[in-house]
């Protein structure tokens, strides 16, 4: 038992504490005296630690959870209404342990397109997922299982729990650059040496758009030049598309990354999320897909994904996948749909508008021009981690220490004030 649990600790890069030692001749009060409190989570550890502050200003620009103008969570009418038709006509068994076929269909329509020839020539291997983070696990442990010595080539900087999930499926990590802090854009040239510089055939993971958590993406221009060289060095893209229709307010255009890549005929895997773009967080709601060569292929392929699942947590929740399956199913509740995500993006634009000319009202001497050209759900500030700690010290304001704003929590009523005090933190830097 205690060379197990060696074993284990070492693998996690734990090392053993003196207390194990002596495990086994030991109370059982220390069986667990080694193990000290985990480090705070850089995301969720921001909603705690405002939950507990009882300033009646706080204000919470942390977890990318959208809010609606009066600062209160968002349940869409088209998710209410699904809900009411569900009503009654549920019942609780089992999913299959791949979960909603017709939740599924619906996902690879979104991410695929529409028509999508690869849907019909049945190439895709798709499982429900528990949301964007599960269906991202699922996939590192799927890399693990079936191509152990291959490593991911994630971004810098990149959304923190990309980190955790390849770390615990044990896959290896290296990183690409992706971002210029001096422009707060793009560092296309230095992205595309690290794309050439890897090894031929590596895993790269992309944020499919709304990067998180810098708001910055390849224009369609550079999508198509990462591509081609992604062909040349016969790369995997894996792409995470947690905010599909959270950039433009278009989920279409928001795919088009994924649709370039498909254009010019990669395989590719895809992570997608209904957290944020139909407001079901805590339903825990996805979908993985990975286009193989032929059908043949995707049903061994989605049959060990299966497998994966089997031992986690068997079969994933039912009701987010009829909510999500009734909704895209349905040409009347999606269109509501689609409208209900243009209003969440549009009034995200429109805060983005209202801090940046807060900000310059106040003649602040720094330029804000980057609130308003990034997009999606965060703002890259640029502000340092000291500054930060100001913000939440003196003006209980809450975000991620990277200086990341959630513009999903900025409201007409507080857009004054989180200027206001990001002024004061700022103006002699
Ligand atoms: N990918 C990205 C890029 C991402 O930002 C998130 C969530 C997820 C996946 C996972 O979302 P899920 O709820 O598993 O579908 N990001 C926000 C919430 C979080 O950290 O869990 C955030 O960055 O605030």
């Amino acid at each position: 038992m205690a060379a197990i649990s060696r074993e284990i600790l070492k693998r996690r890069g734990i090392h053993r504490s003196p207390v194990m030692a002596t495990i086994g001749t030991r109370s059982m009060a220390s069986w667990f005296g080694h193990v000290e409190p985990a480090a705070k989570d850089p995301i969720l550890g921001v909603t705690e630690a405002f939950l507990a502050d009882p300033s009646p200003d706080k204000v919470n620009v942390g977890v990318g959870a959208y809010r609606d103008d009066n600062g209160k969570p968002v349940v869409l009418e088209c998710v209410r209404e699904a809900e009411r038709r569900i009503a009654g006509n549920l019942n609780m068994e089992y999913l299959p342990m791949g979960g909603s076929i017709k939740m599924i269909e619906e996902s690879l329509k979104l991410a695929y397109g529409e028509d999508s020839e690869l849907i019909k020539e049945k190439r895709i291997a798709a499982v429900q997922a528990l949301s964007g983070t599960g269906a991202c696990r699922l996939f590192a442990d799927f890399q693990k299982r079936f191509l152990p010595d291959t490593q991911i080539y994630i971004p810098i900087p990149t959304w923190a729990n990309h980190h955790n999930i390849w770390r615990d499926a044990c896959v290896p990590q290296r990183t690409f650059r992706y971002y210029h802090p001096e422009t707060r854009g793009l560092d296309f040239a230095s992205m595309m040496d690290d794309i050439k510089n890897a090894p031929n055939g590596s895993f790269f993971l992309l944020h499919a758009c709304a990067h998180n958590p810098t708001g910055v993406d390849p224009s369609e221009e550079q999508w198509r030049e990462i591509s081609y060289q992604f062909k040349v060095k016969n790369h995997f893209p894996f792409f995470d598309m947690a905010y599909q229709g959270f950039a433009s307010g278009d989920p279409n255009r928001d795919a088009k990354a994924i649709r370039i890549f498909l254009e010019d005929g990669h395989l590719i895997g895809c992570a997608q999320s209904y957290a944020k773009n139909m407001g079901l967080y805590g339903q825990r709601v996805g979908c993985l897909s990975i286009l193989c060569d032929d059908e043949l292929q995707a049903v061994a392929v989605k049959s060990q994904l299966q497998q994966l699942a089997r031992p986690m947590y068997s079969n994933p929740p039912v009701h987010g996948a009829l909510v999500v399956s009734i909704i895209l199913g349905d040409p009347e509740l999606k269109s509501l749909w689609l409208k209900e995500v243009k209003g969440m993006a549009d009034r995200i634009i429109g805060m983005r508008k209202a801090l940046r000319e807060n900000l310059e009202k106040l003649g602040s001497p720094l330029s804000w021009e980057h609130i308003t050209n990034q997009i999606g759900m965060f703002c890259y500030s640029g502000m340092t981690p000291e500054q930060v700690d100001r913000l939440t010290d003196e003006f209980h304001i809450y975000m991620t220490r990277n200086g990341r704003i959630s513009m999903a929590g900025v409201t007409t009523g507080n857009a004054g004030y989180l200027a206001n005090a990001i002024h004061e933190v700022t103006k002699s830097s």
